[in-house]
């Protein structure tokens, strides 16, 4: 396969300033006629256009067929010469969307037709210049049998329909902002649809239409919400207000990503749609809250300012990205949301970055495009807009991002331009901050502090360094805000250091250190006793900071810094402590640690969902990072013995905390609710690790009575922490006869089954594959079942007999014929080999094996950079 390098870059040859397309869907094809406006840019004459598994039928320009002398057909491309005017271009090809199972292009999901185009699904559709940067109008036509397909829709809004003979009939749509052909859509089906209104700050009147199957009707609510409140909230933020009479959206079960933002068309995995107190748990309920709004944010964001090329893929999600987390965190608890996505970046991102795979925010070079919609490019990209929001201040930043809206707005641009646009703004130098865009790696800052008593001057030096990577083995020193406080004996000790501008020591006890350097020394004065410094405050920045604290002053983190994301930062710190002394054979004593976690759950005033999330000890992939060169299933015990060792000395607390639990009278997906939930379901999970004699009648009774799913699957989750079996096949069997018509309820039960650590879960599970409630077609089926093993039961997977990985290399390769964009991505595990010691050359040998087959560009690229 070919690679693909952003250094040869080139605009295009020919514009298409209009797209009119017709899908004439039938009983068994679906022909697609399209008349492109086609205007030469250049002196280029010869154009390009992209194809995939097309039947060609027709070719013409200006209404006369093109002579076959004049072009040439090969299997991704069709060429025609001799374009030096402006021009119709039309070609009539059929398409197979019943045999179309990669989910991209147009496709068949259940009974309804959809598309999937981002990145280069377009082509699968029709003949076009399949880029970013190629933005057309569009207006389509589609027609099929009206009781087959009552519904039919695309971009923009409706100007025509109207019945057909034999019982067929036809809808017309036009959206007037052009548009890069991967946010074009289609869907045709028997759908079910919830209207709602919003009226924008200018008193224009939105419709909002959510398109579902009928048994998901009552499962809508959430997300129109949602969306109202994302509506609003980007009017107010960011100034942006929505542009057509219509916002549409589809919920659809067979689908790759999370969403699409296709303009005015969103189509959903119904994962991130649908949601019913009885079916959905309060993290799915956030989820969908956060993805209407990602998905809304895009129509700015992404939409009316695009993308030039796909190396620039950050521009659109890293930003949109920052704006929902931005939109959660007004809606939700604001650090529990800096927790998760932290958690998140550190557990999965950082791994990339250590990994074969890893790559800039903005790449170098790819084989296929669909393998770069990675952590890093969307939460490591998040969190390079985060850091520059950060640093310019709330108004500067607004008025950075005013300019880059009006100036960029209907065009498809880089994230240079995002940056020069930050930088004219606030008349700062970013040339160093740029490299966050070309280097990959994740940074490390060592700190040394220094304090004399006596002078009352207290320094603080801050070093750099980065790990070579594939693309960029020699770095350049990053631009890194570190934002910090000093914590005394009595609380936050007041900041002076004469190298801060006055005005970032404003509030005088937090303050941001920019390292540009690779060491930096910052001197503080008139500190009046030796501190402890809170350091990458609120996670200032995407890195790892060292610093030899000992357990007393991670403690005094723990209880007392004024920067609540820092005391579960502490609180992380510690645990991985404990974990590592355990696995050298020299246990800490919990004490200290758990005396601080006793005054957090006696304190009234702490955010019980922040409470919740200091009782959480560090994801194994996070200390797999941490704690190199340990074997993962010694790893793994270590991790179990302390928690077991915290939840035992923890546990009348905990049970004072579970009893105090009363559920509200009525289910209610809000942040109080929510935060109590969280709080009172890891208390019950802490108390079961610690042998609480009810456990087994407790787990039953709310598996069977609870009445919402959040309270239900912590429950169902418990019994696998059971020592007696029968109970959790009791709870299973309970939760699958209730649930077995709800299908994302099934895919909950599917995942809870695969990260169970006990016994032969390897064969339950092959055996789960070949049963009705598992289908291989359905991307969230595969993901919770397979996924979930490989990716979060450590034990099992790493099974000592190899079966583990040989599984999933069964797996990815038969699945690679049908869904290479699943398949390339739930290789992921197995690519990480290097960090798993002698086991790694199991894991390399799964791989090797699959390198032997003839696999889809997706796979190749991620099986040989891994090799
Ligand atoms: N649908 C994906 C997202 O919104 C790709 N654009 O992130
Ligand atoms: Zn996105």
């Amino acid at each position: 396969p070919k690679v693909i390098y952003l250094k040869d870059y080139q605009p295009p040859a020919f514009a298409i300033e209009q797209t009119q397309l017709n899908f004439d869907i039938g009983p068994d094809s679906v022909i697609v006629s399209s008349r492109l406006r086609v205007v030469p840019c250049g002196s280029d004459t010869d154009l390009v256009l992209q194809g995939e598994n097309l039947t060609t039928l027709a070719v013409s320009l200006d209404g006369v067929p093109v002579d076959a002398a004049r072009m040439t057909e090969t299997e991704s491309t069709l060429t025609v010469r001799g374009i030096d005017s402006a021009c119709w271009l039309e070609t009539r090809v059929a398409i197979d969307p019943w045999g179309n199972s990669s989910l991209e292009g147009l496709y068949k999901s259940r009974t309804m037709f959809c598309t999937q185009c981002e990145a280069e699904g377009f082509r699968k559709i029709t003949w076009f210049l399949d880029r970013p940067d190629v933005l057309s109008v569009y207006t389509t036509r589609v027609e099929a049998d009206k009781s087959d397909c009552p519904i039919l829709l695309s971009n923009g809004n409706c100007i025509n329909r109207g019945d057909l003979s034999d019982g067929r009939h036809f809808a017309e749509w036009h959206d007037p902002h052009p548009k890069p052909s991967y946010l074009f859509a289609l869907v045709a089906g028997d759908l079910e649809c919830v209207t709602d209104e919003f009226v924008t700050v200018s008193g224009r009147r939105v419709v909002i239409e959510v398109y579902v199957e009928p048994k998901d009707l009552d499962k809508c609510a959430h997300a129109i919400a949602s969306l109202k409140r994302a509506m609003r909230w980007d009017e107010e933020k960011y100034g942006r207000e929505y542009d057509l009479d219509c916002y549409m959206i589809v919920a659809v079960d067979d689908f790759n990503m999370g969403a699409m933002e296709n303009k005015g068309l969103n189509i959903f995995n119904t994962s991130c749609v649908l949601a019913h107190p009885a079916t959905t748990t309060d993290a799915g309920f956030q989820r969908v809250e956060a993805v209407v709004a990602h998905e809304y944010f895009h129509n700015w964001s992404g939409n009316r300012v695009t993308c030039r090329d796909w190396f620039q893929l950050s521009l659109k999600e890293g930003f949109t990205v920052y704006r929902d987390a931005c939109f959660s965190a007004d809606m939700n608890s604001a650090t529990v949301k800096r927790i998760e996505d932290v958690n998140l970046l550190r557990s999965a991102q950082f791994a990339e970055d250590a990994g074969p795979l890893a790559h800039a925010v903005r790449p170098a070079s790819f084989i296929e495009i669909s393998n770069f919609y990675t952590l890093t490019i969307y939460e490591k990209g998040a969190e390079i807009v985060r850091m520059l929001a950060n640093m310019l201040g709330p108004e500067t930043f607004r008025q950075a991002t005013d300019r880059y809206f009006e100036r960029f707005d209907g065009q498809a641009v880089t994230c240079d331009d995002f940056l020069s646009v930050m930088e004219e703004v606030s008349g700062r130098d970013l040339s160093r901050f740029a490299r966050w865009y070309s280097q990959a790696g994740t940074p490390v800052i060592d700190v040394q502090d220094e304090y004399n008593a006596e002078s009352q001057i207290y320094r603080m030096t801050l070093r750099q360094s980065c790990r070579p990577t594939p693309e960029t083995p020699d770095k350049q020193p990053f631009h890194i805000p570190v934002r910090i406080g000093l914590l005394g004996e009595a609380g936050a000790l007041a900041l002076y250091c004469d190298q801060l501008a006055t005005q970032e020591l404003a509030d005088n006890t937090d303050v941001v250190l920019e390292l540009t350097d690779t060491e930096q020394t910052f001197v503080f004065t008139r500190v009046p006793e030796r501190p402890v410094p809170s350091l990458c405050r609120n996670f200032s920045a995407p890195v790892h900071v060292r610093y030899p604290y000992d357990e007393p002053a991670l403690v005094q983190l723990l209880a007392r810094d004024d920067d609540l994301f820092n005391r579960w930062q502490a609180s992380q710190e510690i645990a991985i402590r404990h974990i590592a002394a355990e696995l050298d054979g020299n246990p800490l004593s919990m004490d200290r640690w758990t005396g601080a976690l006793e005054q957090c759950l006696a304190d009234a005033a702490l955010d019980s969902a922040v409470m919740a999330e200091l009782l959480h000890l560090p994801t194994m992939s996070y200390l797999i990072d941490r704690l190199e060169g340990h074997d993962v299933l010694a790893l793994h015990a270590a991790r179990k013995t302390v928690e077991e060792k915290l939840a035992i000395a923890l546990k009348p607390r905990l049970h004072k905390a579970l009893q105090a639990y009363h559920p509200p009278a009525q289910y209610q997906p809000e942040a109080g609710q929510i935060a109590r939930r969280s709080l009172r379901n890891v208390a019950a999970r802490l108390c079961v690790i610690a042998g609480w004699e009810q456990a087994a009648d407790w787990i039953e009774a709310q598996v069977r009575a609870a009445t919402n799913m959040t309270d239900q699957l912590a429950a169902l989750r418990m019994s696998l922490l059971l020592p007696d079996a029968d109970v959790s096949a009791r709870c299973l069997d309970y939760f699958f006869q209730q649930w077995s018509h709800e299908a994302l309820v099934v895919n909950q039960w599917l995942a809870v089954q695969a990260a169970d650590e006990r016994g032969d879960t390897l064969v339950r599970l092959q055996r789960l594959t070949e049963t009705a409630g598992f289908q291989w077609g359905n991307p969230n089926k595969v993901r919770a079942l397979v996924g979930t093993f490989a990716g979060q039961n450590y034990p099992q997977f790493h099974r000592n007999d190899g079966q583990g990985y040989q599984w999933l290399a069964d797996v990815v390769g038969k699945l690679d014929q049908s869904n290479p964009q699943l398949a390339s991505r739930l290789v992921t595990p197995l690519t990480r080999w290097k960090q798993y010691g002698a086991r790694g050359t199991a894991m390399r040998n799964a791989l090797q094996g699959l390198a032997g087959q003839d696999l889809s560009r997706d796979l190749y690229e991620v099986v040989h950079k891994a090799l």
